[in-house]
């Protein structure tokens, strides 16, 4: 850390970088980091090589995002929350010029990369380690910093309910509620703020709503006559396989869907110990433990039958999945 202030403090022209298909922690965490910068008097450049979407565009300071650069003058770079250097898309020339580059992330498996690495894994999201930051930069957050860093967190740990929220994440959660953030209307732009189509496809996708007899698989699956009939497009299927994991007493949850080639993408998604990359692994994808994803050939219903049998396959001798213990 102290290396990493130091460098901050020493450099001028600085350049942040978020990852493609940037999320509420990468950019809140990399707008949180550009405020407190910029309030020391340095020069900030804010890459998002896919921009801002726009259900995150209320996010202070995000007016100020660029989804390009042809500066190379910069004297430091930090990227934030990005896994590893490839998933910066664009912007990798950019903070590649740079001499020095700082990597602030909660993502710690492969691909680490800078000369400066500040990492921890037990952070639920980026934006606890950028507070830090902040904090031995002596910078005071006020309401833009607590805006951003309230909704990386969030957004991260599906509004405090994953198993990475710790009591370090609920203080740093209520210090920003303090500081004026708004959990609620926070909330409201971006999970209640989806497309009519995009609830109408939801509705698709759990009419066609399955499992195995036992109930442990569950899937569903939308095609492109769905995506027709509401002009709905690809990003509108995001969230649709939790719905789909939410189904009590379901280890692995499938969601399908029909891409304009006829081929079909597949999210994967399990409940410890159930480990689903191995499974996407057999058809060529890959991902986390308990997210993962993969593309089969069509038609639908074969390539359901597939991905059914290999789950089956993979579950055999498996116990079923620790539920905590819910109310009956
Ligand atoms: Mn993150």
């Amino acid at each position: 850390m102290a290396v990493a202030v130091a460098a901050l403090r020493a450099a001028d022209q600085i350049v942040l970088a978020s990852h493609i298909n940037p999320d509420g922690d990468t950019l809140g965490s990399m707008l949180a980091l550009g405020w407190g910068l910029r309030s020391l008097g340095k020069s900030v450049t804010l890459l998002s090589a896919d921009g801002v979407p726009a259900t995150l565009g209320f996010l202070p300071g995000a007016e100020a995002v660029q989804t390009r650069t042809d500066r190379r003058d910069f004297d430091l770079a930090v990227v934030l929350d990005a896994g590893d250097l490839e998933r910066i898309g664009v912007s990798q020339e950019a903070v590649r010029s740079a001499p020095t580059l700082i990597d602030i992330d909660h993502h710690v498996t492969a691909g680490q990369f800078g000369q400066i690495r500040l990492l921890d894994s037990t952070a639920a999201a980026t934006a606890e380690i950028v507070y830090d930051v902040l904090l031995s930069l002596g910078v005071s957050p006020d309401l833009p910093i607590a805006v951003n860093l309230l909704c990386a967190l969030l957004t991260d740990t599906g509004s405090f309910r994953y198993r990475n929220v710790t009591p370090r994440t609920m203080a740093l959660g209520g210090e920003m509620i303090r500081l004026g953030a708004s959990p609620d209307s926070i909330a409201e732009c971006v999970f209640e703020n989806k497309p009519f189509a995009a609830q109408k496809l939801l509705g698709r996708a759990l009419e066609s709503l399955q499992r195995t007899p036992d109930g442990r698989i569950v899937w569903a699956h939308v095609t492109q006559r769905d995506f027709a009939d509401f002009d709905a497009t690809d990003e509108m299927t995001e969230g649709v396989v939790g719905a789909v994991r939410a189904v009590q007493g379901s280890d692995v949850a499938l969601f399908l869907r029909e891409m304009p080639t006829g081929r079909l993408r597949v999210s994967l998604r399990s409940r410890d110990p159930i480990d689903v990359t191995q499974v996407a692994a057999e058809f060529g994808g890959g991902g986390h433990r308990l997210a993962s994803g993969c593309t089969l050939d069509g038609p639908l219903a074969a390539a359901e039958a597939l991905l059914v049998a290999a789950v089956e396959r993979h579950i055999a001798g498996v116990p079923a999945a620790a539920v905590p213990a819910c109310a009956a």
